[in-house]
């Protein structure tokens, strides 16, 4: 269960944030009016929100998702629970890209609020919050080009004393096998995805919304899939909140997938986000 969210709108500089993507320049005026309806979004979803302001130093740092891993508090201190187990636990991350580097601190200045400790990762890991997905008790951490095996694992010597299981799923470029085939594509990792966030949703109830290309990972072999074909890859980044999912509008597939699922779906316009590799969840920091 989420209760609030911290989230910061684009800055007026956003067209200068990171992309692999061919879409074009975004539209700021659209991409604040889309930023408004995701915090209303998330405002009918129950949560509470810590509006930051634009950090026109950094024009990725709407992309709060990136800088921190917040855990739910697990409700009854799950499987492999010690002591610690229902505590929430906020970690900041290791951002590689050198721009993004100094979103952490404003971040951790706004947890302080919120966690006692807050442990940093230390180079040399890296770690974007994208590649984090939690799932229940356990988490999945993508070995992608933004974060590496020392960043995840040390994310999962701090995550383990809360009582959670972490496993790595790998899928960078040298892990996939997979053969880039254009620039931007060089530039990422499995099938163009940044994140493994990028591939994959967990939805809970052990049911996990996944791309065609990593539907067959053993990794996930224990859920129950719901499978994203490449036409929607995009919309694969969805998020659960409470009673809701929040997904990128004009992806009619999954959304019918998921409504006879029985979610309450909530379709967003993303395209602005999109257009700097952005996904729907890492406008979100959720805890
Ligand atoms: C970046 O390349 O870092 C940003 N332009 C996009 C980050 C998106 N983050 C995410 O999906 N978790």
């Amino acid at each position: 269960m989420f209760t609030r969210a911290i989230v910061r709108p684009p800055a007026a500089n956003f067209a200068e944030a990171l992309t692999t993507a061919d879409l074009g320049t975004p539209d700021y005026e659209r991409a604040l009016k889309q930023h408004e309806a995701y915090c209303l979004a998330l405002e009918r979803c129950g949560l509470t929100l810590t509006r930051l302001p634009p950090d026109y130093l950094h024009p990725d740092s709407c992309f709060v998702e990136d800088t921190a891993i917040l855990t739910e508090a697990l409700p009854h201190g799950g499987a492999n629970a010690p002591a610690r187990a229902s505590d929430r636990c906020a970690v900041l991350t290791l951002p590689s890209a050198p721009s993004r580097a100094g979103e952490v601190e404003s971040i951790r200045k706004v947890l302080t609020d919120f966690y006692s400790e807050i442990p940093f990762l230390q180079p040399p890991g890296t770690m974007d919050g994208g590649d984090v997905c939690e799932a229940g008790d356990h988490f999945f951490i993508g070995i992608s080009e933004r974060t590496n095996e020392a960043g995840a694992r040390q994310l999962a010597g701090l995550l383990t004393p809360f009582g959670y299981t972490c496993s790595f799923v790998d899928i960078s470029k040298s892990g996939t096998g997979v053969s880039p085939v254009t620039h931007a594509q060089a530039a990422r990792a499995t099938n163009g995805i940044l994140h493994l966030k990028s591939g994959i949703a967990y939805l809970g109830d052990n049911r996990l919304v996944v791309i065609d290309e990593l539907a067959n990972r053993a990794e996930f072999s224990s859920y129950d899939l719901v499978p994203v074909n490449d036409d929607e890859m995009y919309a694969a980044n969805c998020v659960r909140i409470n009673d809701h999912v929040l997904l990128a509008a004009g992806y009619p597939v999954l959304d019918g997938k998921l409504r006879e699922l029985g979610y309450h779906t909530i379709p967003l316009d993303m395209s602005e986000f999109q257009k700097m590799d952005g996904g729907l969840s890492c406008l979100s920091l959720r805890f």
